[in-house]
């Protein structure tokens, strides 16, 4: 009997390591699962599963099973452009408000005339749940529900009166759709019915054939139009599909699979049939079985989450239930159970392949799952952290491919944001603020710290990023240059002279959701100056825009530069005014040490100053607030206060599925903390010259993971690496290289230059490179 595999492989897995005295080779697998003795009993102790476009929630009840799914494109609104038409008629009077001092009158200004129409942006939207009853199975024993991270499907399994039930839940990439497969080991044992709703008032189903049911609906009047629908495939029983939904008797097993769509082309047209749609996808599984779409997915799934594998060590507490250890953290801390963070890590990775493949949306405040009509922030895209966390590990945990929707994203909101560039600044190139939604808004919304106009710079930095690690000069030539382009053409039109400082600044400005409307907070500075050093390099290697280029380099050199404050801090803004101890979740300033590299130990003061700053910090306190400390510690090289911080981010901001919690659930926290664990371990962000990625191993490991491996992380400079230590030390790097580029071998005090080979392995043991080899 295949049930409940993954129990087989933690006991497989315990047992070798048992056998081998440690735990690299078995931990890896047994990293891959998070199970429960017991049903969801809410909708944030569900399962999630996605395939980039569709996500669902498996909440694994006996007697009866919800599906709560989503489709990303489903959102409140319409086709809209936010931008307030007259807003730059009132620019110059909210600087000269501030340069005057004026700070309250300049943002009752903003209130007034500056912010967008209307002044919030729309929601994503849940699309609806399937609800299955099966009649007699209240009483179930054996219970197991699991999500195997490596196969991406998630298993229930119980018996009930001497028959074992099973089901298995995937969202499939390749199929489009979401397969749900209920067996038995008993011939003629599955009896259920099914009903398919929404939360959308309007909606209904419908039989559009023997074995489909229709779901239809509409969010609002000149809204959204959708469309999900299900087939039904039983292997002997009786199935009858009407308008009310499904019912199979007595069938051997039987397979649904569900299709939804919306009528959302892009966002500024919404005239698709989203019913052809889901008869376009639905028709291609035509014929197909439960075994190859089962297959199908879990090679493609592979493809991807089989690229790396981390292994920190286990503990006897790994082999308890995911809800169980998490609460177990409370008394012993992630001491206890250092599997967790592996499982943490690898559950990072898994959900950004479900919320973030090509075609689909990027993942939203909440990935790709929602259930409420009212979702906290709207579910939307927050540039001045949150989004951006969302994709911090795409490329160090080789998911390269799933940075794309993201690019898709900037393509759009270069567009709407050129038109807010000219209405909100009366400049060219484009803009955006800190949030945007389906309909690509950019305008400054909700309230003044919405005037924060550098979220597309920041984003214009993840197209550099991915250029770093993969040298792909197509990408730069083609998608990524006219993008940082037209963000750093929005720059030098808007940038203003301080009348203090005489720097060129961003005004009217915010520090990230403290202080007041400002010139040149610190975190704008960066911004502005990491895009241009990123168009400027671009530009040279396309050899392209020089004359662009020594504007960009003139202008660059009259933006403010860092400055040390009063108490040896890094500033938050141009004057000295910060507080001791301020310990605010966002880390503003310390952009450029992380994710930015601008700060590094090569300029000493700084770096101390900026630690200074991080110190005040202290402990976060959302999650996205401690999952963002942990690259920071990481970046200087304090491994213990990063382990504290993901520590902390467990024990406090994590529910029993392993989602991050804001206040309530937020995703940010599960892909920051999954991209400072990598930054823990390896760090490429130095570079030697133009050329020349310092690939550093092991830079801030805590004394908690003594022992580990971590296979298939990815460099700048287009390196993957394989790591191994033991009591602390490094026993073993294979650094492999893809694009054929020096890079700088650093462990501790030892560094050695390697005139890497494309296709070469090397492998280095903290002090020299001992031996080379071919790989694929
Ligand atoms: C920013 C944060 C909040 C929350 C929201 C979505 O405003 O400061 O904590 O994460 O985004």
């Amino acid at each position: 009997m295949t049930r409940f595999l993954c129990i087989w492989v933690v006991l497989l897995g315990g047992l070798l390591s048992v056998l081998s005295g440690f735990s690299a080779a078995a931990g890896a697998k047994h990293a891959d699962c998070l199970w429960y003795t017991q049903p969801a009993a809410k909708w944030t102790e569900a399962l999630p599963i996605g395939n980039g476009r569709m996500g669902a929630m498996v909440f694994g009840g006996t007697a009866s099973e919800r599906i709560q799914f989503n489709e990303d494109t489903l959102w409140t609104g319409q086709p809209h452009d936010y931008a307030r038409p007259d807003a730059a008629t009132h620019l110059a009077e909210i600087r000269r408000l501030i340069n005057a001092g004026k700070a309250k009158e300049a943002e009752q200004l903003v209130r007034s005339s500056f912010l967008s129409v209307p002044l919030r942006q729309k929601a994503y939207q849940p699309f609806g749940d399937l609800r299955l009853v099966f009649p007699g199975h209240e009483k179930a024993t054996d219970y197991r529900r699991a999500l195997d991270l490596g196969s991406a499907v998630a298993r229930v399994s119980y018996r009930v009166d001497g028959v074992t039930f099973q089901r298995e839940v995937f969202a499939s990439y390749p199929a489009r759709a979401i397969v749900v497969r209920i067996s038995a080991d008993q011939k003629q044992a599955v009896t259920l019915s099914l009903k398919l709703d929404s939360p959308h008032k309007n909606s209904q189903t419908r039989a559009i054939a023997a074995d489909v049911l229709a779901l239809s609906g509409l969010v609002q009047e000149d809204g959204l139009r959708f469309e999900a629908q299900l087939r039904v495939q039983a292997t002997g029983g009786r199935v009858v599909v009407d308008g009310s939904g499904v019912s199979v008797e007595q069938a051997d097993a039987v397979t649904f699979e569900l299709v939804a769509a919306t009528s959302f082309k892009n966002f500024q047209d919404i005239t698709a049939d989203p019913a052809a749609r889901c008869a376009v996808d639905l028709g291609r599984l035509k014929g197909r079985d439960y075994a190859s779409l089962l297959k199908e997915h879990i090679a493609d799934h592979q493809s991807l989450f089989g690229r790396v594998s981390l292994d920190l060590g286990r503990t006897a507490q790994a082999d308890l239930p995911t809800d169980k250890r998490v609460a177990q953290l409370k008394a012993g801390g992630l001491d206890s159970d250092p599997a967790l963070a592996s499982l943490y890590f690898e559950y990072g990775r898994y959900l950004l392949i479900a919320s973030s493949r090509p075609g689909s949306q990027p993942a939203n405040l909440q990935g790709i799952w929602n259930e409420e009509l009212n979702p906290p922030w709207e579910s939307k895209w927050t540039t001045n952290i949150n989004v951006e966390m969302n994709y911090w590990p795409v490329e160090v945990a080789n998911l390269s491919e799933c940075h794309g929707p993201l690019f898709d994203l900037i393509e759009d909101v270069a567009i709407s944001g050129a038109r807010t560039a000219k209405s909100q600044y009366g400049c060219g190139g484009w803009v955006l603020h800190h949030n945007t939604d389906l309909w690509r808004g950019t305008a400054p919304i909700n309230n003044i710290d919405g005037v924060w106009p550098t979220g597309g710079a920041w984003l214009c930095q993840h197209l550099w990023e991915h250029y770093l690690f993969t040298g792909d000069k197509e990408f730069l030539a083609r998608r990524a240059y006219p993008l940082l382009k037209g963000s750093s053409q929005f720059f030098v039109e808007y940038l203003v002279k301080d009348a203090k400082t005489g720097w060129l600044v961003t005004s009217p400005s915010f520090s990230p959701e403290q202080g007041g409307l400002c010139n040149g907070p610190t975190m704008d500075n960066q911004l502005v100056r990491s895009l241009f050093n990123d168009t400027i390099e671009a530009a040279g290697i396309l050899g392209v825009d020089r004359e662009f280029v020594a504007q960009l380099e003139k202008v660059r050199a009259q933006l403010p530069p860092n400055q040390i404050g009063q108490h040896g801090q890094l500033q938050e803004w141009l004057e000295d005014v910060d507080k001791p101890d301020n310990n605010h979740r966002h880390m503003s300033p310390l952009w450029a040490l992380y994710p930015g590299a601008d700060i590094t130990p090569a300029d000493a003061k700084l770096f101390s100053a900026a630690k200074t700053l991080l110190k005040w910090r202290g402990d976060g306190s959302t999650g996205w607030s401690f999952a963002w400390r942990i690259p920071l510690w990481a970046r200087v090289a304090d491994g213990e206060f990063a382990y504290r911080q993901l520590n902390l981010l467990l024990t406090k901001r994590t529910l029993p599925n392993l989602f991050d919690l804001c206040g309530p659930f937020q995703i940010d926290g599960n892909f920051g903390a999954t991209a400072g664990i990598a930054e823990m371990l390896l760090q490429s962000h130095v570079r030697i010259d133009a050329a020349t990625t310092q690939i550093e191993f092991l830079p801030a490991l805590p004394k908690a993971w003594p022992d580990g491996l971590a296979k298939g992380l990815c460099a700048r400079g287009g390196f993957e690496i394989d790591l191994t230590w033991r009591g602390g030390v490094l026993v073993n790097a294979v650094v492999r290289s893809k694009l054929g580029q020096p890079c700088v071998l650093k462990y501790g005090v030892h560094e050695i230059k390697l005139q890497a080979k494309k296709g070469e392995s090397y492998e280095f043991d903290g002090r020299v490179v001992s031996k080379t080899k071919k790989h694929e």
